[in-house]
């Protein structure tokens, strides 16, 4: 097995297998969305079981948000202060896929260092029903998520919630191509 932890510029980045929707310790947990914001199937679906139908009556005024784009609502129930819904691109439909995909994770970042999260968690956005391809999509969310650390985002850990452990291995390679510092 790869190393699952990198240390970034005074922030860290970190890989486990598990689920988003149970992170109590970090601030913030990224949604993989679906455009109207409402609940879906995978990531979607888990994040509105677990924070109650608050969270869709607050993403309501929101949508929809378009390939790339993030926004914040409150976490209601669910043990972190905010989730940060991030819509991936459908793979083979929305391009360019690997530009709107890296908008995702940066923009997450942006959004979370405006807001004064300091910990923020991420599924393997567009991974799943969107189909994007498990080995391109970690090679850009972690090289998105280095590139922000290195340029100062000021977000001090990042953690990727990976369910399955061919997921978390796909993503231990990618941290592997990283440099170290
Ligand atoms: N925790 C962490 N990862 C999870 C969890 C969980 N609880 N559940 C699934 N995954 P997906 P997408 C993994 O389909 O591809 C929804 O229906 C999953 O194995 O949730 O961006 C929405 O409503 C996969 O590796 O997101 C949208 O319509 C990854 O998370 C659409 O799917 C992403 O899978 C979004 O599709």
């Amino acid at each position: 097995m790869h190393r699952t932890e990198l240390r970034v510029a005074g922030s860290r980045i970190e890989l486990v297998q598990g689920d988003i929707t149970a992170q109590p310790d970090l601030d913030a947990v990224v949604n993989a969305a679906n455009a109207e914001l409402q609940p879906g199937g995978g990531v979607a679906g888990a994040i509105h079981r677990a924070a109650g139908r608050r969270l869709a009556a607050a993403c309501r005024p929101l949508a929809p948000i378009a390939p790339g784009e993030v926004v914040a609502t409150d976490a209601f129930r669910l043990p972190n202060r905010r989730v940060l819904h991030a819509l991936g691109p459908v793979y083979g439909r929305d391009e360019p896929a690997a530009e709107l995909l890296a908008a995702c994770y940066r923009g997450a970042l942006d959004l979370a260092a405006r807001e004064g999260l300091d910990s923020v968690g991420f599924p393997a956005i567009s991974t799943g029903v969107f189909g994007y391809p498990a080995t391109a999509a970690a090679e850009v969310a972690l090289t998105t998520v280095h590139q922000a650390l290195v340029g100062g985002v000021g977000v001090r850990l990042v953690r990727f919630v990976l369910f399955s452990a061919d997921d978390l291995d796909v993503h231990a390679r990618a941290l592997a191509t990283l440099p170290d510092g």
